[in-house]
């Protein structure tokens, strides 16, 4: 039984999730966005009998890959397999419960996908344009956007891409760069001319105005509404759903030779394909049916596409049924930064599981209480450990331990009878009542945020209830009255075993294992009899245990590294000084020397002193390089360049005839300029 009126009117739901491109691991954002809360829904709507189906699947198409293929040398079907095992295996490994999780590379997805194509096609849905794009003559292909580089007009960053500048974050048309370039051959490009199919969004307007604008202002997430209202208010225009690539599901028609349908026209299909796959013959009702709820989990970054370009599709078909919802989220920041692939900041879910074997639902927990529903939000470690350490340690694992613990040292583990009730028992099990349709609703409403906090609400009420019935004291005197309370006290964990279970699954499954509880819907929960007088409990274990600093602080030190690195990897020579003319660069007197002695200088950490065979009887020069050669002796005999006629200076007491040369590199270290072959010390560098 659900709890929202609308929602009766359904018999079973067809609940999506974004497909990810198998072009990479899925990080803490994917999970907090999208299959975090659509897993908590479907696992929800199971609990309460309802007939559910959960697809999910890899995008395995797309420039992206190919382009990631290019760079590591493999193909595009390597790295589609490498990613695609690495995704579904950390999603089961996460309890993400997919009915099924497919990919888009399958012959029965291209299949589907192409069938779904040439029907339009033939009944005309399509409009034909010729435009002129960029084709590489010496790689013999058009060229998409990312494979072509060049001057931004905007800024002048040499290395733009043909959709979009990074230096100045303009989005581009290829044909908008000065110099274009190819990536794949280095040549210039040419414009060709080109045949592609559009879907007229443009004629889709009056209805999508009509079904979003109109039927879905009130049920519809604000950031998802706003930005229908805006694409719609801004003229839809015709999107082209082919693309001259040779990955992804050939378009299939004659004269089509090396094209494919846009990843955005083939990948929406793999819902439909992948039940095909699960489903068999009785796929369609779940797409047709109109008793069926459809609901798409996704990200901000892929509204558009859900809300209106899938729906057209669907709509142009005119057999299927249209999204109840899209209840999309917004993104999630790892530390106050972007969380950015390329960049590698991010928490990788296959790297989190391999950190903390057992904690799934404390990342659960956290990402769901976190969720970026309704603004950007940020994941931090510090967070997290905070999240586990006084929530989940001290409020849902600390009340149902204390339970179990007491149960056994006052009862043998056995459930003991129930006496007189209190004002306080009745008020405490009246409210235990009204759990199951508050975190209900939330969740139908996609607000699970809400839902969390009120399930722990219930853990709280717990905790409450004994800190006021004290039975720890009780048993001194009345264990009538002791076994009252922690009756009623238990019936709350078992609750609690129900109702934390779309959240915390693993959790939920300890709790059953060790009450001996039997599998239970949600419309048992609420109930202050789910445990029976005499009712076996198992010996208590911990549900949650502290995470310390150590544990977080590698966590934090990992990312500091990884920003570390990016530095490095954004290393640019600096710019060029000013000319200087011959003359000037005369006057300066460089010569190559011989190190005789070199030693610390006492009290100065950073400064070498050396003693040089300058080969007209010596000098001493000191130079700031300690840091990089701890071991200063052994730069005896090592040839050394200096400048012979910089002003003496004293440094540290010792007074420095000259300045040895050496070259920063670019994490700042400093090395030492030597000749490449033995000279005689003394003679000059020009
Ligand atoms: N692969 C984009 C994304 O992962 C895309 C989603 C497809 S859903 C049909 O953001
Ligand atoms: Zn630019």
């Amino acid at each position: 039984m659900t709890y929202t009126e609308k929602d009766q009117r359904f018999k079973r739901y067809t609940v999506t999730s974004a497909l990810p491109y198998a072009n990479g691991p899925v990080h803490i954002g994917h999970l907090a966005g999208v299959y975090v809360p659509a897993d908590i829904y479907v696992r929800y709507l199971r609990a309460q009998g309802e007939e559910v189906m959960f697809i999910g699947g890899s995008d395995e198409h797309g420039v992206p890959i190919t382009i990631k293929a290019r760079k590591e040398g493999c193909t595009p079907q390597d790295i589609v397999d490498r990613y695609h095992k690495i995704i579904k295996d950390s999603f089961a490994e996460l309890g993400i419960s997919f009915d099924i999780y497919s990919r888009t590379s399958s012959k029965e997805h291209h299949e589907t996908a192409a069938a779904y194509f040439k029907k339009l096609y033939e009944e005309g849905k399509f409009v034909e344009k010729v435009s002129q794009q960029y084709y590489d003559e010496e790689a013999g292909q058009f060229l998409a956007d990312r494979y072509i580089t060049g001057t931004c007009p905007h800024c002048g960053n040499e290395h733009a891409y043909g959709d979009q500048c990074e230096a100045c974050g303009t989005s581009l048309n290829a044909t908008d760069l000065i110099n274009p370039k190819s990536a794949l051959s280095g040549s210039k490009p040419v414009l060709k001319d080109t045949k592609h199919w559009f879907l007229p969004l443009d004629k889709d307007e009056p209805w999508l105005r009509e079904w979003i604008l109109e039927g879905h202002k009130n049920d519809w997430k604000t950031n998802v509404y706003g930005q229908c209202k805006s694409w719609i208010d801004a003229g839809l225009q015709p999107r082209a759903v082919t693309r001259d690539l040779d990955w992804g599901v050939k378009v299939p028609l004659n004269d089509a030779d090396g094209k494919v349908l846009y990843v955005w026209f083939d990948a929406p299909i793999g819902y439909i394909s992948f039940t095909k796959q699960l489903k068999g013959d009785d796929w369609e009702k779940w797409w047709k049916d109109h008793d069926t709820k459809l609901v798409h989990f996704i990200g901000k970054d892929n509204i558009v596409f859900h809300c209106i370009i899938f729906p057209s599709m669907l709509h142009a078909d005119g057999s299927y049924i249209l999204p109840d919802n899209v209840p999309a989220n917004e993104f999630l920041n790892l530390e106050g930064d972007k969380i950015s692939t390329s960049r590698n900041w991010a928490v990788w879910l296959h790297e989190y599981l391999k950190d903390f074997p057992g904690k799934q639902d404390v990342l659960r927990y956290t990402l769901c209480s976190n969720a970026p529903e309704t603004k950007d939000n940020d994941f931090t470690w510090k967070d997290f450990q905070l999240k586990n350490n006084s929530e989940l340690v001290a409020i849902l694992g600390n009340f149902v331990n204390r339970t179990l613990v007491l149960t056994h040292k006052f009862f043998g583990g056995k459930v003991p009878p129930r006496a007189a009730l209190s004002d306080l028992d009745q008020q405490t099990l009246a409210e235990i009542a009204s759990y199951p349709e508050k975190i209900g609703r939330s969740i139908e409403t996609y607000r699970f945020r809400e839902a969390l906090s009120e399930m722990m609400n219930l853990a709280r009420l717990g905790n409450k209830y004994l800190t006021e019935t004290e039975p720890w004291k009780l048993a001194k005197s009345d264990m009538e009255r002791t076994g009252t309370v922690l009756n009623i006290a238990l019936q709350i964990c078992a609750n609690l075993a129900v109702l934390c279970a779309p959240f915390l699954p693993f959790t939920a499954d300890k709790m059953h294992r060790i009450m001996n509880l039997r599998a239970m819907g949600w419309q048992d929960a609420g109930n202050g009899d789910l445990l029976m007088e005499g009712h076996t409990i198992d010996q208590p274990e911990l549900l949650f245990e502290q995470i310390d600093d150590a544990t977080i602080q590698a966590q934090i030190d990992k990312l500091l590294e990884t920003k570390k690195q990016n530095e490095l990897n954004a290393w640019q020579p600096n710019s060029v000084k000013p000319q200087v003319a011959f003359d000037d660069f005369g006057k300066v007197d460089i010569r190559v020397g011989t190190v005789l002695e070199c030693s610390k200088v006492p009290k100065a950490d950073k400064l070498l002193q050396f003693k040089i065979d300058d080969g007209m009887g010596g000098r001493t020069i000191v130079s700031g390089i300690a840091k990089y050669y701890p071991e200063p002796e052994k730069l005896v005999g090592m040839q050394v360049c200096f400048i012979a006629n910089f002003e003496p200076r004293k440094l540290k007491g010792v007074v420095s005839e000259g300045m040895i040369l050496s070259a920063e590199d670019k994490d700042g270290r400093l090395v030492l300029i030597s000749p490449s072959q033995l000279v005689t010390s003394g003679v000059n560098v020009g």
